[in-house]
């Protein structure tokens, strides 16, 4: 390259790339310049203040700090000149003359120590100058400790906080010797708007940041004091962050992030601080079976205590009974009397042989799982329009984006780490547009716009952005020409859909809605990330048609940050999707429907005969399961008993059931109803792959062992599946990955080796040396005559519309700490204590005309139900709604929701009931 800078480095010639520092070029070539304020991670910008990098420059009277300065062709450097040796080993005594004994270090390892070791520093000679100014021990924060008194002022925990997680919590309070990190005004840690993702504790070199899990009550820790470290992927969400789990004594002492495609380093809290779900005293760790003098089925359990109504058993005695029971309903009712539903908790290769298993085992497609709940909406309207059900972008494109919408989804509390960039691109200059009937905390003030739109009234809004590009012919007429489908109809579709006449729908003025139409298809390159808002109405798949047709207006799809991304929710939905864990098809989204495909899985599957019919959907099962028509199930790693619509019927369904298995970690609610339970294995504890959001295939490593004698998911599946007569020998999850390759074209490139070696590939990938493709559809769809369809819309309302009787609008969704139902995070101490109670937003003025305090307690009636929460005043909550996240058994949000269904995607309108909120009765008393 013409632009290559070359220059020499001790002697030696060497290059540098545009941008890159003398730190960068020397590090590249193997040597140790120590560095302090100073992180090479990606995202830390260098800031050349603590000076213990400085390097000698000929020409140069002063020394530089080779973190900062980048060369200049012909520029001559020297790192280890006498000169340029003694001031930095200079810097490093000074400043241990202010640390606290290295014995009684918070972090005896800490990067500052490791510094003070390679130059040679033991102790210092200087006097200690450490003032009173330093705040002592903050310790407000259940996660993290923070002890100034080994603060250095590097300004890396700033940085960590405002510029790589853009948080904007931490600055520095006073100037010079005296300056200091604060949080908010400077307050308590604990008490501030921090958010906990730990980037500044992962970031402060010197220890005055630590996990509180490496800390003792005296302050003292060691980070190395581990006894081995395994790389893997957070259990949580599906932005796949990657993270180092440090382990001691077989438990996990702390989790780092480190440089994952997705994540680039950074976690949040529960990545970081929530994983000690899995050491939890509730763990299941023997197999259980009901007891014969149980009380009957019904939420009665107590999961500390479950020898009420159930007894151990061995694992033989448990895999005996649980397929002795699914095979006699098989040989008495049909095959069809059995359904299960699998878990994007778990691996690709456990999804695999899930659905293996119903599918071979009993000869039908009533199989499913929580993507129905899900993203099922947002798929088929891919599928019909795009071709394929994945994103079309990695999230991380967004950084090559000038404009991104994101719509109906929270990300800064359920897709932390990918918000991180969203913002990072406003803070560049990128226009960011938020649609969301509620306001966004952790948006809001990074928004260009921020539509707070009537909620269930997308087509609506959408349908006007359209109207205004297509009547001003904004739209890009050649990729329109070249790549797309039924446009004319289109055109004339989207005549009618006025901002003037859609306004009065949605509640956004004409003016903004132009603006808006105007700059996404002016940009350059624009993006549409969306959630949980658009897909979870019966008009969901009508939702997400409209932002597909809106990206195809512009050309926005196919190019550098330009793209069409549904943002994922559980850590593998993705890969349990790919792998076939639906009921229409099999793995690959190849449909039952179609012979060849049959022929292609008979083959493979050594002459299993795949039901030609379509299975059925999670709601749709539990429907047959609460008539009677099925009366066996398998349930793996979910928790319908919690997340299903219109739970209380759910609950009578699986009440009814002749016979449950539940495999599960925790003897969830969906579990007290089970005949069996097969305790199983935290991601933590299991070797395989998931895949993220963004398309990236990565290896799951086994980190620690299971409890007790729960075992591996893949494990207990190829046993219970041999205990109904399938003939199943695979003894490792590299061997079922190989069988999913022979069907799977999407692994094309993407070998176990490689995975292990590499720790993530993304699809499609093109050879066995790439790292795989982050944008695609840049020269076609996977559709006839490769081209993407525009499907019209129209404006419909949700099935249940407020009216006198329930006057207000209930909405349900999810908060940063709480993981769905809560089984997992309930469990986890950190994360609890954050968010101990289940509480339902409104308001302020609603709560005042209701006559109830924050705090105060209120009552919540739908047509399904009715339940008593605290209430929370929230201003971004609109007047008319109520906000309910679904963790808390004790107010279960979906004894409330509506089991009404989008046609297309069969997802429930989770999103929207009608409700009536008063005060509690309880509350009332008390207020007498
Ligand atoms: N902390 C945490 N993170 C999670 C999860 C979790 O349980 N906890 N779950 C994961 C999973 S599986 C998923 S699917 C994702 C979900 O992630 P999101 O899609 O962000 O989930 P929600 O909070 O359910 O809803 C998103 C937004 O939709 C808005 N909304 C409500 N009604 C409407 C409407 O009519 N139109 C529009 N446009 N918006 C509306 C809500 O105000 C809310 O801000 O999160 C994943 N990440
Ligand atoms: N009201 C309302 N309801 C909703 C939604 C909403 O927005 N509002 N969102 C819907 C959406 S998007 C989703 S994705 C669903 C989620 O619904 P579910 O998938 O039912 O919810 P989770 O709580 O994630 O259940 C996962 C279960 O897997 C277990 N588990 C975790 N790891 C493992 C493992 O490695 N092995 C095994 N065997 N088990 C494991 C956990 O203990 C837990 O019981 O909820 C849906 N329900
Ligand atoms: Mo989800």
């Amino acid at each position: 390259m013409s632009d290559t800078i070359r220059f020499t480095l001790d002697g030696r010639d060497v290059e540098a790339a545009p941008g890159q520092t003398i730190w960068e070029v020397a590090h590249g070539q193997g040597l140790v310049i120590p560095h302090l304020c100073h992180r090479p991670e990606p995202g830390y910008r260098p800031d050349g203040n603590c000076r213990a990098c400085m390097v000698e420059v000929d020409g140069e009277r002063n020394l530089v700090a080779s973190c900062i300065r980048q060369p200049t062709d012909g520029m001559v450097v020297s790192t280890d000149t006498q000169r340029a040796a003694t001031a930095r080993k200079l810097v490093i005594e000074m400043l241990a003359a202010d640390q606290p004994e290295r014995a009684e270090a918070h972090d005896r390892s800490s990067h500052f120590w490791e510094m003070a070791d390679a130059v040679g520093v033991a102790e210092s000679r200087f006097p200690t100058m450490e003032a009173d100014r330093i705040p002592l021990l903050d310790d407000s924060h259940v996660a993290m400790r923070v002890n100034l008194d080994a603060c250095i002022q590097c300004n890396l925990c700033v940085r960590a906080c405002r510029e790589v997680q853009v948080n904007d919590v931490i600055g520095m309070a006073g100037r010079g010797h005296e300056a200091f990190p604060v949080f908010d005004q400077d307050d308590p840690m604990g008490a501030s708007t921090c958010v906990a993702c730990g980037e500044c504790v992962q970031a402060c070199p010197t220890g005055a940041l630590m996990p509180a899990s490496v800390v003792n009550d005296d302050q003292v820790g060691d980070r190395a004091d581990i006894d081995r470290e395994v790389q893997s992927v957070c259990p949580f969400c599906g932005v796949g962050c990657q993270v180092s789990v440090k382990i001691k004594d077989d438990r996990v002492k702390y989790i780092e992030g480190i440089n994952g495609p997705a994540n680039e380093g950074r976690l949040c809290v529960k990545g970081r601080f929530g994983f000690d779900y899995i050491h939890n005293a509730q763990r299941l760790t023997v197999p259980l079976v009901r007891r014969e003098d149980a009380p009957a089925k019904g939420l009665n359990v107590d999961p500390a205590n479950p020898w009420t109504h159930f007894r151990e058993a061995t694992w033989d005695e448990a895999l005996d009974l649980a397929a002795r029971g699914l095979v006699d309903l098989r040989s008495f009712y049909g095959g069809k009397s059995v359904a299960g539903f699998g878990s994007a908790k778990c691996t690709n290769e456990e999804a695999y042989l899930f659905q293996k298993l119903i599918r071979q085992g009993f000869k039908h497609n009533n199989v499913d799982h929580c993507t129905r709940l899900c993203h099922a909406s947002s798929v088929a309207a891919l599928m019909e329009n795009v071709g394929s059900g994945a994103v079309t972008a990695s999230f991380n494109e967004i950084e090559n984006a000038d404009i991104a919408i994101v719509i109906g989804a929270n990300p800064t509390e359920n897709h932390p780490v990918a918000a991180t960039y969203f913002k990072q691109f406003a803070k560049r200059g990128g226009k960011l547009v938020v649609m969301d009937p509620r306001g966004q905390r952790g948006l809001q003030r990074h928004a260009w716009k921020e539509l707070r739109f009537r909620p269930g009234t997308d087509v609506a809004l959408l349908n006007a952005i359209m109207n205004v590009i297509v009547e001003e012919k904004l739209y890009d007429r050649q990729y329109i020409e070249g790549f797309t489908e039924g446009f004319f109809e289109f055109r004339d579709h989207i005549r009618a859909f006025t901002p003037e006449r859609m306004a009065e729908l949605c509640g956004i003025d004409p003016g903004t809605i132009r603006e808006v139409a105007r700059a996404y298809a002016d940009a350059r390159a624009g993006m549409i990330f969306w959630g949980m808002g658009v897909s979870q109405h019966i008009h969901g798949t009508d939702n997400a048609r409209c932002l597909i047709s809106l990206a195809l207006l512009c050309g926005h799809v196919g190019r550098p940050g330009t793209g069409l991304h549904p943002l994922r929710g559980q850590n593998n939905v993705q890969g349990a999707s790919d792998a076939g864990l639906i009921p229409q098809v099999m793995p690959d989204y190849q449909s039952v429907t179609d012979g060849e495909v049959r022929d292609l899985f008979r083959h493979i599957w050594r002459g299993t005969e795949i039901d030609a019919q379509p299975g059925l959907t999670v709601v749709e099962i539990m429907d047959r399961v609460y008539r009677g028509e099925i009366k066996g199930m398998y349930v793996l790693g979910e928790n319908p008993a919690m997340s299903d619509p219109d739970v209380e019927h759910a609950r009578k369904a699986l009440a009814h059931l002749d016979h449950l298995v539940v495999q599960d970690i925790f003897l969830t609610e969906t579990a007290m109803f089970a005949d069996v339970i097969l305790p199983a294995s935290a991601l933590p504890e299991k070797t395989g792959t998931t895949t993220n959001t963004n398309r990236q295939v990565q290896m799951i490593r086994r980190a620690v062992p299971t409890p007790g004698s729960a075992r591996e998911d893949w494990a207990i599946l190829v046993d219970l599946a041999r205990r109904i007569g399938l003939d199943w020998d695979y003894s490792h999850p590299r061997d079922v990955f190989a069988e999913m390759k022979m069907s799977m074209f999407s692994l094309h490139h993407i070998t176990w080796s490689r995975l292990e070696a590499e720790g993530a590939v993304t699809y499609p990938c093109k050879s066995p040396d790439e790292p795989g493709e982050a944008v695609v559809f840049g020269d076609g769809f996977p559709r006839r005559a490769g081209r993407a369809k525009f499907t019209p819309a129209r404006v419909t309302p949700p099935a249940e519309v407020p009216d006198d009787t329930f006057p207000m609008i209930l909405t349900t969704g999810r908060q940063l700490e709480h993981w769905h139902t809560g089984s997992m995070t309930r469990r986890a101490p950190v994360l609890d204590a954050v968010e101990p109670e289940a509480t339902a937003g409104m308001h302020p003025a609603t709560l005042r005309e209701l006559g109830v305090a924050p705090g105060g307690r209120v009552r919540l009636t739908t047509r399904r139900g009715s339940l008593e929460v605290m209430a929370r005043a929230d201003r971004n909550v609109a007047r008319d709604m109520v906000f309910l996240p679904f963790a808390f058994v004790e107010a279960a949000a979906n004894i409330l929701t509506n089991p009404a269904l989008d046609p297309f995607g069969k997802i429930p309108e989770f999103k929207y009931s009608a409700v009536r909120v008063e005060a509690a009765e309880s509350d009332a008393v008390a207020a007498e």
